[in-house]
């Protein structure tokens, strides 16, 4: 006799990022069940503000703290907003290249909203030193940021570029001691990796990481694509607390 299955074989067979790193799948990792936080919990509220592709179009946002990714063209910015947002494409994304070209900025909960994030053109072989002026431009000039994420495709690890777009937000950091903004590195598409490597080359970029930009906070490893999504509700977190809007200062902002 047949017996029809519920839910599809391949996915009850492969086994998930977080079974693979040894991690129980808490509700935290699940982002598809995990409680949202206030901040990102109407996700249809966020909205495009603006592009800018120049320094002169760069908006005023009326002081919201705000946070940038950045990374190589294609390591999945766009998508990792998109997962942190609960959207599915407010932001565009591409197997091609180089399709992010300004700076966008996205607001997040409803007007006046509570932070900004800023999704950023890709560096290395498929960027254009324009671009890599105007996120230097931004960096060195933004009050309002709070946090700069550097993301990292879990299967191509760290590259010569990569690294010395590390170690100059490292040299920034320091220079600021910490004060203007801090710099966090995202690992991406863990779901890339095969099983038995996951949690060794994990380890071994979080090393790299650490030894590049010792002021680097840790690493958040993430699968957007994943279902449920891996590490996406961590980066929420991460990104209210760099907003000074973290959970444990809203608990006690409300109560009595
Ligand atoms: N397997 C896998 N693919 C991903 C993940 N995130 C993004 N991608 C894919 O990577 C490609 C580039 O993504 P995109 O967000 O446009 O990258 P960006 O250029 O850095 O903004 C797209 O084809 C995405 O579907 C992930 O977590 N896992
Ligand atoms: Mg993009």
């Amino acid at each position: 006799m047949l017996v029809s299955l519920p839910v599809p074989y391949a996915a009850v067979c492969r086994r998930s990022v977080a079974q693979r790193l040894r991690q129980p799948l808490t509700r935290r990792h699940a982002s598809a069940s995990a409680p949202i936080s206030r901040v990102f919990s109407d996700s249809k509220s966020a909205e495009f503000l603006a592009a800018a592709g120049s320094a002169e179009s760069i908006p005023r946002l009326d002081g919201l703290p705000e946070v940038i990714v950045t990374g190589r063209a294609n390591v999945g910015k766009s998508t990792l907003l998109n997962a942190v947002l609960g959207r599915r494409n407010l932001l565009h994304t591409s197997k091609k290249p180089g399709r992010t070209q300004t700076l966008n900025y996205y607001r997040v909960g409803p007007p006046p909203g509570h932070l900004v994030l800023v999704d950023a053109p890709g560096y290395g072989s498929r960027g254009r030193p324009e671009w890599g002026a105007l996120f230097d431009h931004y960096v060195q000039t933004r009050s309002e940021l709070r946090r700069v994420y550097i993301l990292f495709h879990a299967k191509h690890g760290l590259n010569d570029v990569d690294r010395m777009m590390l170690s100059s937000l490292d040299e920034q950091c320091r220079a600021s001691s910490g004060l203007q903004f801090t710099v966090q590195g995202i690992i991406t598409k863990a779901d890339t990796l095969r099983g038995d490597e996951v949690a060794k080359t994990i380890k071994k970029i979080q090393d790299e990481i650490f030894e590049t930009a010792p002021t680097c906070l840790p690493a958040i490893v993430t699968s957007a694509l994943e279902s449920p999504q891996f590490g996406v509700d961590k980066v929420r977190q991460s990104i209210e607390e760099a907003c000074g809007l973290g959970r444990a200062e809203m608990k006690v902002f409300r109560s009595p």
